[in-house]
């Protein structure tokens, strides 16, 4: 009998940390096509327990955890004698959903559990042996559906799968490996990040439930010679839209050759404030389908990779053998692991392509138009369901400045959930929009849940308060915040909506430290909004209403770190409804004030903007004279 490892499951994760610092460590390669190098038969796969099994079982690698546990087995452990600290579950389909092709969906969790527990096994005498600590990532495949595209090419808003559908697969999946002996959670070949949004909730779900948590290692894949996922993400905005999930490493794997990921293993290197990972192909496939990489030739790209201090972890993917492993970890031998970047404190969003709020960024353009409350053109569009027309909306607004757009369909006609859905599934398929991150605005927190469950983007969230008390609050935070999204934060609590500086700037700390000290929400993907409500309606109240956004900026910015502001610029001006110019020219004027005192974005109609310098000097005067509430008489 083999003595017992010496670790337990926490002993063993104790020390990773410190082994990540001191060396970069070594992941396991190919599980398929080694595999198909047993030649394996239909009756291999079968066993005797699915001997009478209905449909054809060749291919469905992962039922060999129960019907040839000795083939997993000697693949895993040649990994483990060529080097490997961290050894994968061959779990790659260990879904519902990606078990439905054989119908075996009541399956899925039991061939997970065993999956890891052969993995955990051989681990564990390894130890025995040597006293050397040895992992086993839990691998969470993507699934062979995607919650971001259509397969249909004919309807671009189709989808065959649900974030909702893909949450509870993965987190049966996410129970089943942690049960079976996982010490780490791998979520691997992203091809869709939504997919991986869905996994991310899932994993969270299941650490809440058991009051642990685990090490989550998240790798993408990059699907050609663009740099992009399959879902057209580019790879700092697949790190933006994964970023919420704190992951132990982020890296890269399968599709491209080691060579080919350069230039986007540097880039996560730069932007992600973790450890780096990557487990590439032993190259394209050939002709035959083959892979044609050395081991030598792979592990000497690598090992550049490592000298030019980018990687923390190193292994295989299709195609790559023990031997690469081998000489991959040969490789390795003393050179320093990357040293993560430090997290910056700073907004950063995604679309298809990142967007970073930098210091120097003066003003944000937030597209107004694509929301059915704020233009009758818009919600004519929506009703009489002119999908595209209503797109074209959107594009619009992008090409004329927005770099954000906020997203409405608020109306009482309208299944506002339902529009959100298609509205947001139709613009993943158009890169001029999706490119963009989302504002998704709505009144009902329902409906920016369901928008939330939609896009693979990292998005804004329009909005949340304290309306309905503290414990909403902190519920609909905490959801965001496992959505992966950013916030807008009105100044709204129990009592109503703010309108003197002094509620403004309460309300906006209050939430402020209920976020940052009890959700756990970091400061910079938090946007205070202290309501920017009409001048100039003939009450005398409301003259003041432009100074007080202002001023409650400017003490917003300065006493809540971190935090940006945010209003609906058009608000201001609706008592000169019909006449833009001088609209325009209040909106102008407004934000010359506001972002002076601080305002770093706004929902405005882009391309309408004016310049301040440019108001005419008479109608300028009178305009001031009226925002800034110079004199008794200005309207
Ligand atoms: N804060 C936050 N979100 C918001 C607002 C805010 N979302 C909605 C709104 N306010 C910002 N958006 C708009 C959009 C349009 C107009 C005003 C605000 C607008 N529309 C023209 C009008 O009503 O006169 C419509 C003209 C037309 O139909 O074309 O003014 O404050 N967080």
């Amino acid at each position: 009998m083999t003595p017992a490892t010496p670790f337990t499951r926490a002993s063993r994760l104790a020390q990773l940390d410190r082994i990540a610092a001191e060396r970069i460590m070594i992941l396991d390669g190919a599980m398929g096509t080694e595999i198909q190098k047993f030649r394996l038969v239909e009756a291999d796969y079968r066993g005797t327990r699915f001997a009478d099994w209905p449909k054809e079982l060749k291919g469905n690698n992962d039922l060999l955890n129960l019907t040839r546990p000795d083939v997993i087995r000697t693949l895993e452990q040649q990994y483990l004698e060529a080097g490997a600290d961290i050894l994968e579950t061959n779990t790659f389909s260990c879904t519902r959903v990606a078990m439905a092709d054989y119908g075996m969906e009541s399956l899925a969790a039991e061939l997970a559990e065993v999956g890891a527990r052969i993995a955990r096994t051989l681990c564990d005498e390894f130890e025995a042996r040597d006293g050397r600590p040895r992992y086993v990532a839990g691998v969470l495949g993507p699934t062979n559906r995607s919650a971001g595209i259509s397969p249909k090419v004919e309807d671009a808003g189709f989808r065959n799968i649900t974030f909702d559908e893909l949450v509870y697969d993965y987190a049966e999946n996410a129970r089943a490996l942690i049960a079976g002996g996982a010490d780490l959670l791998l979520i691997e070949t992203i091809f869709d990040t939504l997919n991986a949004k869905a996994a991310v909730f899932a994993v969270e779900q299941v650490f809440l439930e058991d009051g642990v948590r685990f090490p989550v290692m998240i790798s993408g894949t990059i699907t050609d010679q663009s740099g992009r996922t399959l879902t057209g993400q580019t790879t700092e905005a697949f790190f933006n839209s994964l970023a919420h999930a704190r992951p132990w490493s982020i890296g890269l794997n399968c599709a491209l050759g080691a060579r080919d990921l350069r230039g986007y293993i540097q880039e996560l290197a730069r932007v992600a404030p973790c450890r780096i990972s990557v487990h590439p192909n032993a190259g394209l496939p050939n002709e035959m389908g083959g892979y044609d990489e050395t081991p030598a030739f792979t592990s000497s790209v690598l090992r550049e990779f490592a000298d030019a201090g980018l990687v923390n972890v190193v292994g295989g993917c299709c195609g790559t053998t023990p031997d690469h492993i081998k000489a991959i970890a040969d490789a390795m031998v003393g050179v320093t692991p990357h040293r993560p970047a430090p997290p910056a404190p700073t907004l950063k969003l995604s679309g298809l392509e990142p967007f970073t709020l930098t210091e120097t960024m003066n003003f944000v353009n937030v597209g107004e138009r694509t929301n059915v409350t704020g233009s009758a053109k818009f919600k004519k569009l929506i009703l009489a369901g002119e999908y595209d027309a209503a797109l074209e909306v959107a594009r619009q607004q992008i090409e004329a400045g927005a770099v954000i757009i906020d997203i409405n369909f608020d109306e009482g006609m309208l299944d506002a959930e339902e529009a959100m859905r298609t509205f947001l599934n139709l613009a993943a398929a158009e890169p001029a929009i999706a490119r963009v991150p989302f504002m998704l605005d709505s009144s009902k927190w329902k409906v920016i849940e369901t928008g939330l469950k939609c896009v693979q983007g990292k998005a804004i969230v329009n909005s949340i308060s304290m309306k309905e008390g503290e414990e909403e609050f902190i519920r609909q935070a905490t959801l965001v915040r496992r959505y992966g999204a950013a916030v807008i934060v009105m100044a709204f609590d129990e009592q109503g909506q703010a309108d003197t500086v002094e509620r403004k700037l309460s309300i906006s700390t209050r939430a402020y430290r209920i976020l940052v000290d009890r959700v756990g929400f970091p400061p910079e993907d938090i946007i205070f909004d202290p309501n920017i409500f009409a001048i100039a309606t003939g009450i005398e109240e409301h003259n003041n209403y432009a100074v007080d956004f202002i001023e409650a900026t400017r003490q917003i910015k300065a006493t809540l770190p971190h935090t940006r502001v945010s209003g609906g610029v058009s608000n201001v001006s609706f008592s000169f409804r019909g006449n833009n110019p001088v609209r325009e020219a209040i909106h102008a004027v407004f934000l010359y004030h506001a972002v002076q005192a601080g305002m770093d974005m706004g929902i405005v109609n882009a391309g309408a903007l004016t310049l301040y310098s440019d108001i005419p000097p008479q109608l300028l005067e009178r305009v001031e004279d009226v925002v800034l509430n110079r004199r008794p008489d200005a309207t």
